[in-house]
């Protein structure tokens, strides 16, 4: 058996994705959307998001996107390739830059997440990504406008991309953020809060919550290459199972880590009487389960013969990631 790509290269590549990601978000977030009401509202809102989304944060969202895709890209091994030359054609149309826009809509969907999950009404938390939360720093209304806003131009970068198959992606992305996928999630989270949790319903949470915009960014990537049938159903069975795993670990994280390292307070789940999976089922069978989870979608690599890819690489950079 071929041995999937080991990761190392992984933050290196995520460092080149956040460049580009924020200078794509500076330049789209600079420009006042015309149906915007007037510039007393605009200006508070684009402050907020601009502020969230340089911020910092791991860009995985956003690097599976240009993963996926140069996984099928001929199985183009490094998609620094896309970062580096933004005019570079695509084999399915359009270029790298749309690419880039439509990696930079997922971070904005992920964000908005972020800033909406801190407000004083939901999970309440001060700190993320190593800095005052949006609310924080910028006021409860001006956060709930810049995540309102990151959601609506996540479609409005999809809409300009350029890349052809641009409606499927963003029914994708849709489907990823809405009620069948990460509001869905949020929502049960919510409504379930301190009542007790078997793995089932664990596994349901997450899979809308969290997994949802993950398997998104896997399956967008490849639909961007013009992929068929049999490449995107490998690409979400490979998103599905990154992203169930990607949960697990941050449950351990916020159980083994400290605030420094993870940029936002930890220890904290069990106290907000959230149902987590060491909670469920104890730290041991949890990581157990997030191993097995990695290597179901490494299966699910080999077959599709993209073991040695970045984007294996940043399946494993999920497992083994230490924020
Ligand atoms: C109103 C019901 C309702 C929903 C609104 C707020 C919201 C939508 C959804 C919450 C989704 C959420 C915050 C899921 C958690 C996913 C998660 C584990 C985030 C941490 O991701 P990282 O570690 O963060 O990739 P960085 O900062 O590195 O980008």
């Amino acid at each position: 058996m071929v041995e999937p790509r080991a990761g190392a290269d992984a933050p290196a590549f995520l460092a080149r994705v956040a460049e580009v990601v924020e200078s794509t978000a500076r330049h789209d977030l600079a420009e006042r959307p015309d149906a915007w009401p007037d510039a007393v509202a605009w200006e508070p809102a684009r402050d907020a998001a601009l502020y969230a989304v340089e911020a910092g944060g791991k860009r995985l969202r956003p690097g599976l996107v240009l993963a996926a895709a140069a996984a099928a890209d001929a199985g183009l091994p490094d998609p620094a390739a896309y970062t580096d030359d933004p005019a570079r054609p695509l084999p399915g149309g359009g270029t790298a830059a749309g690419l880039i826009a439509i990696a930079t809509a997922f971070e904005y969907i992920h964000t908005y997440s972020l800033i909406h999950d801190d407000l004083p009404v939901m999970d309440n938390d001060a700190l993320r990504r190593g800095r005052p939360a949006t609310h924080v720093a910028h006021g409860v209304p001006a956060a709930v406008a810049g995540g309102a806003l990151l959601m609506v131009r996540a479609f409005a970068l999809t809409e300009r991309s350029g890349i052809p198959e641009r409606r499927a992606i963003a029914r994708t992305l849709r489907d990823a953020a809405g009620v069948r996928g990460m509001v869905g999630g949020q929502a049960l989270d919510i409504l379930g809060e301190h009542r007790p949790a078997d793995v089932d319903e664990l596994v349901r949470i997450h899979a809308h919550k969290t997994a949802a915009l993950i398997r998104g960014a896997v399956v967008a990537g490849v639909e961007a290459m013009g992929a068929g049938d049999t490449v995107r159903e490998s690409a979400r069975a490979i998103g599905e199972a990154a992203g169930l795993a990607f949960q697990i670990v941050d449950d351990l994280l916020d159980v083994s880590s400290t605030a420094e390292q993870m940029g936002k307070p930890t220890g904290v789940d069990a106290g907000k009487g959230k149902r987590t999976y060491p909670a469920v089922l104890g730290v041991e069978a949890s990581r157990a389960r997030a191993t097995s989870l990695v290597e179901r979608a490494f299966g699910g690599l080999q077959a599709a013969g993209w073991q040695d890819t970045m984007l294996a690489s940043l399946v494993q950079y999920v497992l083994c990631r230490v924020n």
